[in-house]
């Protein structure tokens, strides 16, 4: 998007939409339709997250990479962040026999339920990348991340029209969640391998998220099931994940 006035149309354009957004009533049922309403969008701060998602994704329809970088700029550090190690006992036992009984359950509005080894996952088309990892608490490190585009997961168990969102739940009770924009793009990853091996435990074995153009705690690790749905509402606060009902924004766009 080198050309300014397509780039000066554009942030009109997104202008535009937060301007009707704002504006409520019509604005709120046109950003309904266009997809632009985050669903932590209710109460004191609600308006401020929709204008940030709403401008965001309009801006950035055309250049919706994240960069990537290349294997000599990977960090010696990757430090593990939050849980390190899932207090829960059927993990424990699965780790230890190196995940061979561990599933994977991807349900909800799917035409056919299905259960994933994680040697199912590996069989899946990959995709590598390197790729900078930003925390919300200041710090951030490149790795490489190797898995399969959660698309192609999603693909397997056959989304259905009627879904929105799609929903994380992982073995140490964080939970999260997706638009469909994110889950199907490229670079949304269930990585299994980090810097080129297995996933280490510290790092969300035996798959982990990778949401590349959102701070880091959307890529959520110790995934073990993918809900497919139409709405949020109705699970904890409803506001689409463990972290917004703790306060942080359901949509984290870098
Ligand atoms: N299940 C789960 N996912 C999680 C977290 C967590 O504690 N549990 N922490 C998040 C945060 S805040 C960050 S920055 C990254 C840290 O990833 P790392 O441990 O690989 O550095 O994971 C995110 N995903
Ligand atoms: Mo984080």
């Amino acid at each position: 998007m080198n050309d300014g006035t397509t780039r000066r149309k554009l942030i009109k354009r997104a202008l535009g939409a937060s301007a009707l957004a704002f504006a409520g009533g019509v604005g709120a049922v046109l950003a309904r339709r266009y997809g632009l309403i985050p669903p932590d969008s209710g109460g004191l701060y609600g308006i401020g997250e929709t204008l940030t998602y709403a401008s965001q994704r309009v801006l950035l329809s055309r250049q919706n990479f994240a960069r990537e970088f290349s294997r000599s700029q990977i960090s010696k550090n990757f430090r593990g962040f939050g849980t390190v190690m899932p207090d829960y006992e059927p993990y424990f036992f699965s780790m230890i026999q190196g995940f061979s009984d561990w599933r994977l359950v991807v349900d909800g509005l799917v035409t056919k339920r299905v259960r994933l080894s994680l040697s199912e996952i590996k069989q899946l088309p990959s995709r590598t990348q390197v790729t900078e990892h930003i925390c919300e608490e200041g710090w951030s490190a490149i790795a490489e991340w190797t898995g399969a585009p959660l698309s192609s997961v999603l693909n397997a168990a056959g989304v259905r029209p009627e879904a929105r969102y799609v929903l994380f739940v992982c073995v140490d009770r964080h939970w999260g969640s997706l638009d469909m924009a994110d889950a199907l793009h490229p670079q949304t990853l269930l990585a299994y391998r980090m810097n080129g091996q297995d996933l280490p435990v510290a790092h969300g074995a035996p798959v982990r998220l990778r949401v590349e153009r959102q701070l880091g705690y959307k890529s959520l690790k110790y995934v073990g099931r993918i809900t497919v749905t139409d709405t949020l509402k109705g699970i904890g606060k409803g506001l689409g994940g463990s972290d917004p009902d703790a306060g942080y924004s359901w949509y984290a766009g870098i």
